[in-house]
């Protein structure tokens, strides 16, 4: 009889999500992999965002356990958009991102954006083949979130706190949410956003401009 380690099958995900990889920078294509609770607002982020990356040619993978309403708004905001559905699996894998991926026009694409199924916990130890993690962070999901669910933060080249227009309404501290991060990661890129008002919008845009093209580094 064999026995499949879990372990077995995380290193045929990373196998997998280097080959991913690999075809990324063949294509010179940067990746972020977006990761959060349900409803943070990592596809609201992606409308508000895809007005002044205009300039840019954008492709997003999708994915939800049910649903094509996510890639349905990202269309509709003028990314390209793949929806994969998970049938009530609480992560993407990187065999999901290599099918996915032959839906777009990768070789024309400067960003990608890898949508994880909102879960705080299980996207983190599979690597899709991205270069980089977003990890975004609600106000409303409260300020132990990040050290209670070290992983994501840990992970996370960059962090975007969102919601931040629903701080007088929120015993929230902004402050302290912020070190409990660096605590956490202290290289990590944090910005402060709220898509209703806008604030921080223009300095997340401006830092996913320099990563377009240079595989996820800054140029
Ligand atoms: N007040 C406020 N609401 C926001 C903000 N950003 C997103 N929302 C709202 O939060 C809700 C969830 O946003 P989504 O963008 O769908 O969240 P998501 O992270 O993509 O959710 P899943 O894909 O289900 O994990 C929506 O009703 C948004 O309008 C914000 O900055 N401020
Ligand atoms: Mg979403």
């Amino acid at each position: 009889m064999k026995v499949i380690m879990e372990k077995d099958l995380l290193r045929a995900n990373t196998d997998q999500a280097e080959q991913n990889r690999e075809l990324f920078n063949k294509n010179n294509v940067s990746v972020i992999n977006m990761i959060s609770s349900p409803g943070s607002g990592k596809t609201t982020l992606l409308e508000k965002s895809a007005d002044s990356l205009r300039d840019y040619n954008i492709g997003v993978v999708v994915g939800d356990l049910y649903t094509a309403r996510d890639a349905e708004r990202i269309e509709k905001a003028g990314l390209h958009a793949v929806q994969v559905n998970t049938e009530g699996m609480c992560h993407l894998n990187s065999s999901m991102v290599a099918r996915a991926v032959k839906e777009l026009p990768l070789e024309q694409l400067d960003l990608l954006f890898i949508e994880n199924v909102g879960n705080l916990v299980c996207p983190v130890n599979f690597d899709l083949g991205e270069h980089t993690r977003v990890a975004v962070l609600s106000i409303t999901e409260g300020i132990d979130k990040p050290s209670k669910y070290p992983g994501i933060f840990r992970d996370a080249g960059t962090t975007v706190i969102n919601k931040i227009d629903l701080l007088p309404h929120l015993d929230f501290d902004l402050d302290t949410c912020i070190n409990e991060i660096k605590q956490i990661n202290t290289g990590t890129n944090i910005f402060v956003t709220s898509t209703t008002t806008k604030e921080g919008l223009d300095e997340w845009c401006s830092w996913l401009k320099s990563i377009t093209k240079g595989n996820g580094q800054e140029a």
